[in-house]
């Protein structure tokens, strides 16, 4: 904790708390029914993102799932650019036309929320070997879920990134459930993290409601790949706040279970107060950053909502790739 500076925990602080104003704003916003698709929303998985991303920048690359708008805001993606997006709108980061599960930024690196199950693990592999060959010391991470961890094409990933030693960090976020399957059932182990031996690499288990123990084997993970010492697995533990989509009724949870962690162990409470109690930060910067979140994401949300949408002419761009 006191390795962070004040600005590095501020800045951890706005980016939990504006993924979870993001989150908790759509959650009301969707069920308006003016937004289109599909919504999967990342609340409680806040310290996740945060806590990876801290060590990362632009040149480094992050392959997301379709729970990805906490990975887009952790990795700098423009929060209003996103709400536009998940609105349908022209503005938005891909023009209005890929919405909440295909949100991309390549100028941050943000390789693209994905509806395909585990299909960010190969795309984080490659984005590791092109660093490798560029020589460029950049990252590349994976972000699945429990359910994810089970793909073949992720373990085809870890493999492939382990006999080429890229540098690449496998995260996988288990919150418990793929859809409404619970992981202790679906999970033929009972750490994820135990996989890793079997693809010759190091692998961790560590409380996801904790940012500091998220950052602390993160950053020991990225370190090492940035060394050229190879690939991690990190299984990251948490809950989602909300339903798999949008809509979902959660029939298959104990009726308290999600209050019961939004009590005890929410990301946003621990930081708050193991940084205020140890003298690092202020509770009234803290109350700060949540009123400028707050106004922020309104603003977004009017904004997407005014925007207009693509034209049918937009259909034809954006298809093909234009290399440069
Ligand atoms: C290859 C593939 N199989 C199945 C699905 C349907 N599906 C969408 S999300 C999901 C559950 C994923 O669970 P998990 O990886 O734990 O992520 P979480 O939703 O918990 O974040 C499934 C089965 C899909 N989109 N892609
Ligand atoms: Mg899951």
């Amino acid at each position: 904790m006191s390795t962070l500076s004040t600005e590095q925990l501020l800045h951890a602080y706005r980016v939990m708390r504006t993924i979870r104003a993001f989150e908790e704003r759509l959650h009301v916003e969707f069920a308006t029914g003016e937004i289109p698709g599909f919504v999967h929303l990342y609340a409680g998985e806040e310290a996740s993102a945060a806590g990876v991303m801290a060590h990362l920048d632009d040149e480094d690359c992050i392959a997301s799932t379709h729970r990805g708008h906490g990975h887009c805001i952790a990795k700098s993606v423009d929060v209003y650019g996103m709400m536009a997006e998940i609105y349908g709108k022209k503005t938005g980061v891909c023009q209005g036309k890929g919405g909440s599960m295909h949100i991309a930024d390549l100028s941050k690196g943000m390789l693209g929320a994905n509806g395909i199950v585990g299909a960010g693990a190969p795309l984080a592999a490659g984005a590791a070997l092109a660093a490798k060959l560029k020589g460029n010391r950049a990252v590349a991470v994976a972000f699945f879920g429990d359910g994810g961890s089970n793909e073949g094409a992720v373990f085809e990933a870890m493999n492939l990134a382990s006999v080429w030693n890229l540098p690449c960090i496998f995260v996988a976020e288990n919150n418990g459930y793929a859809e409404a399957t619970a992981s202790n059932w679906s999970v033929a182990c009972d750490h994820i993290a135990d996989r890793a031996a079997g693809f010759g690499m190091p692998g961790v288990t560590v409380d996801g409601f904790d940012f500091f123990a998220v950052h602390e084997a993160a950053g020991a993970a990225i370190e090492r790949a940035r060394a050229g010492e190879g690939p991690s697995l990190i299984e990251v533990k948490l809950t989602r706040y909300y339903g798999h989509f949008e809509g979902d009724a959660q029939t298959y949870r104990a009726p308290d279970e999600v209050k019961h962690y939004r009590e005890t162990r929410d990301c946003l409470m621990q930081f708050r107060e193991r940084t205020t109690r140890a003298g690092l930060l202020q509770a009234a910067a803290l109350d700060a950053i949540d009123a400028e979140v707050e106004a922020s994401i309104e603003e977004a949300v009017a904004r997407a909502k005014a925007d207009p949408k693509p034209s049918p002419a937009d259909l034809l761009s954006d298809v093909y790739v234009a290399y440069p």
